[in-house]
Parts: C-alpha cells; sequence; structure tokens
C-alpha cells in the first residue's frame, strides 16, 4: 500500500477572522410575481402603475391570507414582492405555488439568493480551477462551476472522504459528519499506522501521519482536510471556496502514518455506502460518492475483494471516484483500476497531462490536479499547522496531484445529484465523461504517449448539468387576434427553469415579415410597434440559462387591416323598378374586397367582387340592408348600413333616366344632390312592359 503524498508546500498567509457559515444565506423573503395586466397599464405613468400593482400586491395577499408588500417592478412587468418573514427555498415555492393558483397571477416563483463568492471569499480570485475557461479570470483547465452554484452547492448530498480523517477547521466544520476511524492494528500489534492509541473506533479525527523513512521525517499532511476542502470548503467570507460548499462530508479514516491497509480501505468503502462492516455500527449518514484520493502501486492490479465491494457499492448507486495515481506511468493502481470506479488523472491549469499523473486505458476523464507549490499553479486546499500533530487551521495550502484531481469529480457528482437525488448512477456519469472538454492541441492527451489514457476529456460542471437535459422551457404569450397595422403590443414569455428569470438570459428577435420595432428585446416582454400593412410578424425567443442550455418558442403575429367603405347616402327608389348601387369600399393594404349581403329587401343582390347591389323596388317606404366587407383573407371591417328610401309611383322626379347609384363621393349621384328616378323612365318602363 502506498499513499499519495500531498505536493504542498508554500504556506498562503493564514488568513483569519471572516463570517461564519451563513446557516440563512438560503432564504429569501422575496416572491417574483407577474400578474396578468390590462394592456392600458403597461403604458401608464410609472407612479400611477406602481400604486395600482401595490394595489393589486395587496389585494392579492388578502385573497390568500398572505401578507405581501410590493417592493418594484421588474424589466420584464413582473413585481417584486416581499413576503411577510423569510422563508426557506421550499416555503418560498409554496407560497408562490399559492400566489400563482390565483385568476390574476400569470406567474409567481421565488426570488432566489445569489451569491457573489468571488466577492466574499479572499483566497477565490486564486481558484483557477473552478471558473469556466471563457470566464473572468478563467483557465482552460478549470472546471466551470461557479455558473452552477446559483442552482446548487450540493445541498443533500454526502461525500465521504476515505483519507487521514478529519481536523478542526472553519472552512469544514459546519460540513463534517461524524464519521469512523477504520484503521486496524499493525501486525505487530501496535498502533503505529493508526497513531491514535487503538485500533479502529468511531473518531475520524487526524492525529497526524508523519512518515520517518530512513531516519527523514516527512510532515504530515492533513490530506484528508485538504480534499474535503477542496470539496466543500465554505461560502464564509474566509479562506476559499470547494467545488460544492454545500455537501456534507463523511470522513472516514483508512490511511495513517506512511500509508495504510486495503483491507482497512475495502470496509471504509462498505461503511461509507452504508453497506455493513462486522465491526463497526450501522453508518447513519450513508454517502452518495466515496472520494478516493489514495490507491496502490501502478502496477498492482484490483483484488478480487476489492473488486467485490466496488461493485456491491456501486449496486447501491454509490459512485467511487479514485485517483490514477502520482508516478507518471503509464499505469493505475486499485482501486482507480477497479471496473465501475471513476478514475481520475490530473491535468494542469493549462490543460496539459499533469507530468506526474498516471495515464491508462481505464482513466475515466481528468481533472484539475495542478502543478507546483503556489496558487498559480497548484490548487488552494484547506490545511493544517501542525508539523505532526495538529496545529492550528490553515485557511489553504497549495497542493497538487491526482488527490487533488479526484475531490474535484466527487464534488461534480454530488452537485448533479443534489438536483436530482433519484437519477441512477450511470446517467449521472454519463453526464460527467460526455460533457468533458477536450484537452489543448499540444496536451500529451491528444498528441503524445497519453493518447487514448485521460478517458474523455476535462472536467466540465455546468456541462455536465447542462447533459443531464434542457432543463429550459419556454412558452410565448402571443395575441391570437389579427392585430391592425401600426399596433403597439406586449409579447410575454415564461420560462420553466431550475434558475430564476432573472438569471436567465433573453432575447427576442424577428424571423419573418415586414420589419416591425422591438424594445426589450433583452428581456422576459418584448414591446412591438407592429409593421403598417399585412403581413406576418415572426417571432422567436432564444432563453438561455447560466450553464448555457438554451431553448426557443416561436409564435407568428398576423397584421391586416380590415376594408374600409366610404359613408353611404341614403338610396332613393321608386317601386317596380330595377336599382343598382354600388358599394365603395378600399382596404388599406390593397387587398381585394369582398361583399356579402347580410340583411336586405326581398330579391336583394350584391356582387362579391364589385359590391353592386341589385333589386327591383317592390313597395314604398323606409327599408334598410346590410352588407358585409372583407378582404381576401377573411378580416371584416364595418358592416355598410344603407338606407333606402322609396317613393310612391306617381312622385315627380326630375333626373337621368339610369337608375344607378354609387355610394361616397365618387358617385355620380351622391347625396344630396341625389337624383335618381324621372318621370320619363317610369313611363318608359311601363311602356316596356
Ligand atoms: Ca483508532
Ligand atoms: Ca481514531
Ligand atoms: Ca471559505
Ligand atoms: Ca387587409
Amino acid at each position: 500500500m502506498k499513499r499519495f503524498p500531498a505536493i504542498a508546500a508554500v504556506l498562503l498567509a493564514s488568513l483569519c477572522g471572516g463570517a461564519s457559515a451563513d446557516g440563512v444565506g438560503h432564504l429569501t423573503q422575496r416572491l417574483v410575481v407577474k400578474f396578468r395586466d390590462p394592456p392600458a397599464l403597461a403604458r401608464a405613468a410609472a407612479a400611477r402603475k406602481a400604486l395600482t400593482q401595490a394595489d393589486d400586491v395587496r389585494s392579492l395577499g388578502l385573497r390568500k391570507s398572505l401578507s405581501l408588500a410590493w417592493i418594484r417592478e421588474t424589466g420584464g412587468g413582473a413585481v417584486v414582492v416581499a413576503l411577510p418573514r423569510p422563508m426557506t427555498p421550499d416555503e418560498a415555492r409554496q407560497a408562490a405555488r399559492l400566489l400563482a393558483d390565483d385568476p390574476a397571477v400569470a406567474h409567481a416563483e421565488p426570488d432566489v439568493r445569489v451569491f457573489a463568492m468571488q466577492a466574499a471569499e479572499p483566497l477565490f480570485a486564486s481558484q483557477w480551477n473552478l471558473p469556466g475557461p471563457t470566464e473572468a479570470r478563467g483557465s482552460v483547465g478549470g472546471v466551470n462551476v461557479t455558473t452552477v452554484w446559483p442552482l446548487t452547492a450540493g445541498q443533500g448530498i454526502t461525500v465521504a472522504v476515505i483519507d487521514t480523517g478529519w481536523t478542526r477547521h472553519d472552512e469544514l466544520d459546519a460540513a463534517w459528519l461524524p464519521g469512523h476511524d477504520f484503521i486496524s492494528l499493525d501486525p505487530a500489534g501496535t498502533f503505529d499506522t493508526a497513531n491514535d492509541g487503538d485500533g479502529r473506533d468511531h473518531d475520524a479525527a487526524d492525529p497526524g501521519d508523519w512518515c520517518t523513512t530512513g531516519g527523514v521525517d516527512t510532515p504530515s499532511s492533513w490530506h484528508g482536510t485538504a480534499v474535503a476542502g477542496i470539496i466543500a470548503a465554505q461560502v464564509n467570507g474566509y479562506g476559499a471556496v470547494g467545488v460544492a460548499p454545500g455537501v456534507r462530508i463523511l470522513p472516514v479514516r483508512a490511511i495513517g502514518r506512511c500509508g495504510g491497509y486495503m483491507s482497512d480501505v475495502i470496509d471504509a468503502m462498505r461503511w461509507a455506502a452504508g453497506l455493513p462492516v462486522a465491526d463497526a455500527p450501522v453508518n447513519p449518514n450513508p454517502a452518495r460518492v466515496l472520494n478516493l484520493s489514495l490507491g496502490s502501486a501502478a502496477d498492482s492490479p484490483c483484488s478480487v475483494l476489492q473488486q467485490a465491494a466496488v461493485d456491491e457499492i456501486v449496486a447501491a448507486n454509490v459512485m467511487i471516484v479514485a485517483a490514477s495515481g502520482n508516478e507518471g506511468v503509464t499505469g493505475m493502481g486499485a482501486p482507480a483500476n477497479c471496473n465501475q470506479v471513476v478514475a481520475v488523472a490530473a491535468h494542469t491549469r493549462q490543460g496539459e497531462l499533469a507530468a506526474y499523473s498516471n495515464f491508462h486505458a481505464g482513466i475515466t476523464l481528468t481533472a484539475p490536479g495542478g502543478t507546483g507549490s503556489t496558487p498559480v499553479s497548484a490548487i488552494l486546499a484547506a490545511s493544517n499547522t501542525g508539523v505532526t500533530g495538529p496545529g492550528l487551521p490553515e485557511a489553504a495550502r497549495a497542493f497538487a496531484g491526482t488527490s487533488a484531481a479526484t475531490p474535484h469529480v466527487a464534488a461534480a457528482a454530488a452537485l448533479l445529484w443534489s438536483l436530482d437525488p433519484g437519477r441512477p448512477l450511470a446517467e449521472i456519469r454519463n453526464a460527467l465523461t460526455g460533457a468533458a472538454r477536450q484537452w489543448p492541441p499540444n496536451s500529451a492527451c491528444v498528441a503524445g504517449a497519453a493518447v487514448g489514457r485521460c478517458g474523455t476529456g476535462m472536467l466540465d460542471v455546468g456541462g455536465a448539468i447542462a447533459r443531464l437535459g434542457s432543463q429550459v422551457t419556454v412558452g410565448i404569450v402571443a395575441p391570437a387576434e389579427t392585430l391592425p397595422g401600426n399596433a403597439v403590443i406586449s409579447v410575454g414569455a415564461s420560462a420553466r427553469s431550475r434558475y430564476a428569470p432573472s438569471q436567465l438570459a433573453w432575447r427576442w428577435t424577428q424571423t419573418s415579415g415586414a420589419p416591425a420595432r422591438l424594445e426589450g428585446h433583452d428581456t422576459p416582454t418584448v414591446r412591438l410597434t407592429l409593421p403598417p400593412h399585412r403581413t406576418t410578424v415572426g417571432l422567436r425567443v432564444t432563453v438561455t440559462d447560466p450553464v448555457g442550455v438554451q431553448t426557443i418558442d416561436e409564435t407568428t403575429i398576423e397584421v391586416n387591416n380590415p376594408p374600409v367603405a366610404a359613408e353611404v347616402a341614403p338610396v332613393l327608389a321608386a317601386p317596380g323598378y330595377p336599382v343598382t348601387h354600388t358599394i365603395e369600399a378600399s382596404d388599406p393594404d390593397g387587398d381585394e374586397v369582398r361583399f356579402t349581403l347580410l340583411q336586405g329587401p326581398e330579391g336583394m343582390t350584391v356582387g362579391r367582387h364589385d359590391g353592386r347591389l341589385a333589386w327591383v323596388v317592390d313597395r314604398a317606404g323606409s327599408q334598410l340592408a346590410r352588407v358585409g366587407i372583407e378582404d381576401a383573407f377573411g378580416l371584416r371591417g364595418k358592416d355598410v348600413v344603407i338606407a333606402i328610401e322609396v317613393a310612391e309611383a306617381d312622385r315627380a322626379f326630375t333626373a337621368s333616366p339610369l337608375v344607378t347609384g354609387r355610394s361616397g363621393g365618387g358617385g355620380a349621384f351622391g347625396w344630396p344632390g341625389i337624383a335618381l328616378l324621372g318621370v320619363a323612365l317610369a313611363s318608359w318602363a311601363r311602356r316596356r312592359r
């Protein structure tokens, strides 16, 4: 058995003080509520709008027996609302659901607290291993986890660190669970390896693992503390931050002075996963992920007993993540070389395979192990000042090796599981391997001795979360009815995502039709000034979440102006004579106008395409005709109503013999200069019979 020593050296200034772990950090006292706004409100003056919204919020609160107060309007036209007290994420979600049930509410969700870890953690700026390569201060080798934190920090998941045990540390005291010490007696009946004066016991505290070989002392490594720190260093305004600062750490001690025994490691693994171990009590906090930053020599195989334990643990849906080893050779010891173990090799800040890292066809992926002894190239990890026994907690030390790479992967698995604890191990593993980024072209993994022996790529936590399936769905709420040209409308979309709407990137674009004017194209609600004439405006919204998962929705808005008829003067007629009258109507879009007779004297017809009314007048008196007009696309205009005055037969007229008329100004017989029938015509008509 051989322990991987931490390549630790430069002591960072011990950063004292700082806040304690922020136990109420995830509470929120706010919701974001989107009302089904009457459109008029959108155009109301700001002050009036605020009053109206405040009233809406108050009455909503009364309806739901929840004291609510208006805070402000969001860019997207939603309203930020204060709750009566701080609520846990679950409570806030329940409150949001309650409000969303109200008919006046289109959407409601908790205003999730977002943490600026960069600002809070003094050493964050040196943690090149955490941001993604395209982020500010990002490095080629970064694991791209900072974008994941607004979503989850790993809450609810336990990671077992099977290592040298725990030490008291401000970064970890809130994360440590009660573990177990599995280091048994040495063959001679001594406690040289255990170094705590006894064999297996319930206390996994790390008494120091200094090792004397050939008369030379290697100082204690505080290896378990460092590995746990890489996973779970807290957001507490002190020191650094871990990959998954919300997870709990189960410290299981299996490595002591100068190493440990594989039999102890196997028992520690079984116990950590919740499987029975003969001389240990049942583990009340089984881990979902086992971190093994340890292993046997690169040429030693996975033993039968070890593989059996691995199989049993994996069958329990627990992931085992193990280091490939630091011998810089082609090969890999146990447990990394056991089937079904996630084997991790180390890459550098630049994405090179680290010179010390073992590489092998069985490697699953690489993660930042760093190099050297300064934070510029190594990984910052929690430590202790003690040279032999424990001294004072030390904020962080530079740490490098496959021991540093492995906990990045274990923490990433915990983050993925925290979002969906029911996921089978294979899906979590596939997400991690599938999303791994390619190494740069000069890496030995791409062009060198290690081709095909570095796994699928470099760990990318954000990508892995995206791989687990797009969680963004978006639906546009657009008016279904046809709208007139130049209308100003708002089109909204609501997104369902693990992220709050304010954390999503919105982009509205027009995909077809005559150009409309878009305002607020990067908010959930876009304001459109429609083009003047008939067209179909294609509209697309693209929503991107912080890890790059993107989804779109599209809609079309029909713009069409109805035909308009000229004003129609009363039509004068005389009984017994054929009459025609043409309705003048036009369409602002230049569309053909179609006419339909809706109501009129018996026998009246209207030309479908020319609007020509024709009928034979049968009796005197006032009558009414109603003609519907629509354009070629079926858009109806205002009905044309025609008053018909039929005079007595013997009444004298002085007019043209033609009994025709045109409504509106274009006709020859416009009202009041109307002269429709004449005596001459009447006589002529009678003669023809
Ligand atoms: Ca002991
Ligand atoms: Ca002990
Ligand atoms: Ca910290
Ligand atoms: Ca039209």
